[in-house]
């Protein structure tokens, strides 16, 4: 066993746990341990604002299965955390975020920038420490991490007092031992079977497939079912690219702003199959008519997801692979029918379809455009419009390359969640589609791409408003615009060029494709704004609590 400071052994566990990249900011109580990270070799970035941290560690850990990490100081930075924690939790990503405490003999006696940080997070993290004895470190770590990346995949964080952090230790990485955590990985054979049958004896089977699908690489056995089965398959926002959507027995997304036949065909199905999903009331509208002819097998790693929304008659607790893979061994290959027929009539009948435009640039076909000139781009997203188009019109193939904010909605996500994409997949294209709202949040972290070196590219979808809620009060609040309008500030091409960065800008269609093949050729972070129009509508909706057969069709 070696000696060393409790810094020294944060920076060993770190390096056991394989982490390359930690994205963070100091503060006084975490000097001791930024003082060790000065003579390691592992790589720190240094963002302009903890909440950026803590989404780069969870677009990394999105982007490339990996746990993404994040450190903050205490009291105020801890607080900065909070955002990104809470949607990674509410998206199922594991990421370690660890923050500076003050002293323990301080703790309770509102020292300075002391804040109660694993109360804050209780309900936001799948599990948090305070460690209180330099001694605890290399285990609390080591189940930190393991926590963090089996089961059910969630935020985990560890509060550092500075005394901890000097103190000196005999360094012991030893086993997880967690007797009263046991995320299951077999599932029920008797289930499987019932599941199997209810699926072979379905005339108008559909596939709903979840976040869950992507975190448990379930992906080819999912594809293998679906087209075993001639299932047709639809995606929720986090399993976007879990199933091509370019494949004829595509439905695309449902939900909301699903489209019109996933939600049509959710509600004709005689058997649907979840698979890592969570019946989110954005999915579901109204529960109460929500696939009423079906019935329900659900597959999930989480046994509380099961019931929890709706009523599920075939439930399978388990790992969404190991679950298909054995629901493979009991289906066999069933014919083209004519419900399948029915959904293509239906696909010819209710495109996602836009207005297009010669002189306003169309969102729409600013992703279009994207696709077409880097289909394998890592797309992230901010939250508004500007993701609900990004899902319908992106041609989705890839499960780990859409990266966006389904759960919490977090405007701000998208910017810092590319950066931590780029570093963990620098071979990728990495483009944050955004609003100019949601751009604002961030856009300070322009700091640390500049800094940094690292070419991430935002397409800003630039409407001078708040669009999705404006989209919401023209439709549901008689075009009565309270606090939507941003107007026409900053001037993001001259923002970009301050930070040092490409900055562009498209104001007519004709200027779109070569502002893209700048951006895109360019090896600097670059900043495209597209002017595009304010009164442009996410189409087709589902209203907020109707019924999924309730489907608008807007027109801009
Ligand atoms: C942090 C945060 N605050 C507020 C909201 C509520 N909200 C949802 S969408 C939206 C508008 C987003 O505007 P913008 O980023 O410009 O995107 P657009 O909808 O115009 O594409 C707002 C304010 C949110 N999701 N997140």
């Amino acid at each position: 066993m070696v000696r060393m400071t409790g810094a020294e052994a944060i920076i060993e566990c770190l390096r056991r746990e394989g982490v390359d990249v930690i994205f963070g900011l100091p503060g006084g109580v975490l000097l001791p341990l930024y003082d060790a990270i000065y003579s390691s070799d592992l790589r720190h970035i240094l963002v302009r604002h903890e909440q950026a941290a803590a989404h780069a560690a969870d677009g990394y850990a999105r982007a490339t299965g990996r746990v993404g990490v994040c450190l903050a100081t205490s009291g105020p930075g801890a607080t900065n955390l909070v955002t990104g924690i809470a949607t990674a939790y509410m998206d199922s990503v594991p990421i370690v975020a660890m923050t500076g405490q003050v002293n323990t003999n301080l703790i309770g006696k509102d020292a300075f920038q002391e804040a109660d940080i694993t109360g804050i997070t209780m309900p936001i993290t799948k599990h948090n420490y305070l460690i209180k004895n330099s001694k605890d470190i290399p285990r609390v770590f080591r189940e930190a991490f393991y926590i963090a990346r089996t089961g059910r995949p969630g935020p985990v964080l560890i509060d550092l007092p500075r005394d901890i952090t000097v103190d000196e230790l005999e360094f012991d990485y030893p086993e997880v031992n967690l007797p009263g955590y046991n995320p299951s990985t077999k599932v029920h054979q008797l289930q499987i079977r019932r599941a199997a049958e209810a699926l072979m004896a379905a005339e108008r089977p559909v596939i709903y497939a979840g976040g869950g699908v992507r975190y448990a690489n379930a992906h080819e056995e999912l594809f293998q079912l679906a087209t075993r089965l001639n299932a047709p398959v639809t995606t929720t926002l986090m399993g976007m690219g879990c199933f091509p959507t370019e494949h004829p027995l595509s439905l695309g997304m449902l939900g909301m702003h699903g489209t019109k036949y996933a939600n049509l065909a959710v509600q004709e199905a005689d058997v649907l199959l979840a698979v890592g999903a969570r019946f989110d009331d954005r999915v579901t509208g109204k529960i109460a008519s929500f696939a009423p002819k079906a019935r329900i097998i659900h597959i999930d790693v989480d046994p509380a997801e099961i019931g929890k929304n709706v009523r599920v008659d075939i439930p399978v607790v388990g790992d969404a692979k190991n679950a298909l893979a054995e629901l493979l061994k009991h289906v066999q290959q069933k014919p083209w029918t004519e419900w399948n027929e029915k959904i293509l009539m239906w696909k010819r009948e209710y495109p996602l379809r836009y207005v297009r435009d010669e002189n306003v640039i169309k969102p729409q076909f600013v992703i279009e455009k994207i696709c077409e000139l880097c289909p394998d781009a890592i797309i992230v997203t901010e939250v508004g419009q500007n993701q609900m188009w990004a899902a319908q019109f992106f041609k989705h193939k890839d499960p780990r390359n859409f990266i966006t904010s389904g759960g919490l909605g977090t405007m701000g996500y998208g910017f810092p969640a590319a950066i931590g994409a780029k570093i963990g997949r620098p071979e990728c294209e990495v483009i944050d589609i955004a609003g100019d709202g949601s751009f604002q949040m961030n856009i300070q972290e322009l700091a640390t791409a500049v800094v940094n070196d690292i070419p991430v590219k935002i397409a800003i979808l630039n409407n001078g408003v708040l669009g999705m809620v404006r989209q919401w009060q023209t439709l549901f609040f008689g075009r009565r615009y309270s606090h939507t309008t941003l107007g026409d500030v900053p001037d993001f091409v001259k923002v970009a060029e301050a930070y040092g960065a490409l900055g562009l800008r498209a104001t007519k269609p004709s200027e779109v494709e070569d502002v893209l093949k700048e951006g895109l050729a360019s090896d600097r972070p670059t900043v495209m704004d597209f002017v595009v129009h304010r009164d442009e509508k996410v189409s087709p909706m589902v209203p907020a609590g109707a019924s999924l057969s309730e489907i608008l069709e807007l027109d801009s």
